[in-house]
């Protein structure tokens, strides 16, 4: 049996650069397993574009297979056998340490997180500052793990019960936010003893070696954190078949989440799922028009419209529709589409062409229902948008609740505009869904803010504020189909570790529970 460390590890002396060759004058990454950046078996790299300009190449980086992940299990657990005895506080310390380094590499990390995935500078650096504040949160658990006493039933008996790691974890990560979510997973993973196997999103890997390259740097041991890059079907589906992982977390879409399920519950894993959203911002008569206005700018079109907490519905009160309806459609007519790299761009490019695809087939989809569009509606394709995968930010008015375009996910910047009469109406509408992660009303009346917070059926609901912007340190997660009811942030320990009940007899003789204890 390995004796726990009584001090932190020293920074990482195994760490080598993800950087290992260069070739055709694009840097080629590695999966990184036992502590050493491998290539793939298969020898295979997908390559990491700019989706603003695709002859921009970001990086190769590998192609795995079940192969490669049998390689990161094994070297998870074997790291799993010291990482869970070192003590909780001085994982930790680890977690602060790569908490202040993402502080000192802020700008260079969400600049390549723009050139990767494509949202403007500003939101990159947010997303940066949310795995700070992640690390810095959940640090503080590391002293925090706490567990239950209570009185036994018998005398002289002691009962406890004590959090324990649930050992080698596989984490499965989206590229819309490609360092805030994997920080989500990974730091209360690790503060938690457990040891990690993380698949980055195909799309958006460097971020996630960028956060990784913290933790090494920070001092992680090797072999407990792990990375191995590929596709869903080829590296994600064999992590959660693979019978050395102990649960899975997985964030990305309801198609996935639901094959992700169906294989762990085979194998009976706990699995954690964070998937899709139709999120609604409610209006009502009575409401700050400007702030409404701009809440609804900011949640439909801040990431391009590519959060599951985007505002993909905006629910207007008879009294304000018209009004409110002209304002954003002039406004949303004036935001400016780009790079986002450019500090004066406010939207960004969607990730790829395939969300470009989705995005115009759910506008000719809302067209053939009878919607309006008001704004948008067709991918950019000329000029200095040729190289990238644009989409005009869109806005379709006359929506209906019962359409598609009111009840799917677009992933993308489209909004539709529904109106309805009474507060009663909107909260019926809101909840007239499959989905339930985040939902906004914005209102003055206090009463009927607190009959929404009762009534809306979201895992968020915001106040005068736009359905994004979630708080790492409060839970995250959604009701209905948007997941399997666990919770990121507070909470996410709950997932990442499993109760042990301990009794420990001090009678000297044997007592009975329940039997005993009659008399
Ligand atoms: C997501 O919506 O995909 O709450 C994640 C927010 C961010 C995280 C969003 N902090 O908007």
């Amino acid at each position: 049996m390995p004796q726990a460390e009584l001090s932190a590890p020293d920074p990482a002396p195994w760490s080598l650069p993800p950087v290992y060759e260069v070739s055709m004058s694009h840097p080629t990454y590695h999966n990184l397993i036992g502590g050493q950046w491998l290539p793939a078996v298969s020898g295979k790299s997908i390559l990491n574009l700019n989706p603003a300009d695709h002859t921009d190449v970001v990086g190769a980086f590998p192609s795995s297979h079940a192969e490669d992940v049998a390689l990161a299990v094994a070297a998870a657990k074997k790291a799993f056998a010291s990482w869970r005895l070192v003590p909780a506080p001085k994982r930790a310390e680890i977690l602060v340490r790569a908490g202040l380094l993402l502080q000192q590499r802020k700008e260079e990390y969400a600049r390549q997180m723009t050139r990767e995935m494509g949202k403007v500078l500003a939101e990159t650096r947010g997303d940066v500052q949310e795995a700070i504040d992640e690390a810095f949160y959940v640090a503080g658990e590391g002293r925090r793990l706490f567990g239950v006493t209570t009185p036994s039933e018998l005398p002289n008996k002691f009962a406890m019960s004590l959090r324990m790691p649930v050992g080698v974890v596989g984490l499965i990560t989206p590229w819309n936010f490609p360092m805030a979510i994997p920080s989500w997973k990974l730091f209360p993973a690790l503060v938690a003893g457990n040891t990690c196997i993380i698949k980055p999103a195909t799309g958006t890997p460097l971020s996630t070696y960028n956060l990784v390259q913290a933790l090494v740097d920070a001092g992680l041991p090797p072999g407990v954190v792990n990375i191995v890059c590929g596709s869903g079907p080829s590296v994600g589906m064999p992590l959660v078949e693979n019978p050395g992982v102990r649960a899975i977390s997985f964030t990305g879409s309801s198609a996935v989440g639901a094959e992700v399920a169906k294989r762990s519950a085979a194998a009976f894993k706990p699995v954690s799922l964070e998937m899709g959203g139709k999120n609604a911002q409610i209006v009502l008569d009575d409401a700050n028009l400007e702030l409404a206005l701009d809440g609804a700018l900011w949640g439909g079109f801040g990431t391009t419209g590519q959060r599951c907490t985007a505002t993909s519905r905006i629910l207007l009160q008879k009294g304000i529709a018209a009004r409110f309806t002209a304002e954003f459609v002039a406004r949303v007519k004036k935001l400016k589409v780009g790079s986002g790299l450019d500090e004066s761009v406010q939207v960004g490019p969607q990730v790829n062409a395939s969300q470009i695809e989705t995005s115009a087939r759910y506008v000719a989809i809302a067209l053939a229902e009878g919607a309006k569009l008001l704004t948008g509606g067709h991918a950019l394709t000329e000029g200095v948008y040729a190289h990238g995968t644009f989409f005009e930010p869109t806005v379709l008015g006359g929506v209906a609740p019962g359409m598609r375009i009111a009840r799917e996910e677009v992933f993308g910047p489209v909004v539709s505009l529904i109106e309805f009469a009474t507060f009663e109406e909107a909260i019926e509408i809101a909840n007239s869904i499959d989905y339930g992660l985040s939902t906004a009303l914005y209102t003055r009346d206090v009463n009927r803010a607190f009959a929404a917070i009762r009534d809306l059926e979201s895992g968020i609901t915001y106040i005068n504020a736009p359905t994004i912007g979630a708080e790492v340190h409060l839970p995250f997660g959604g009701v209905k189909q948007t997941g399997n009811g666990h919770r990121e942030g507070l909470g996410a320990i709950d997932f990442y570790t499993t109760w042990k009940a301990v009794y420990v007899d001090y009678s000297d003789k044997l007592q009975r529970a329940q039997i005993d204890n009659a008399e």
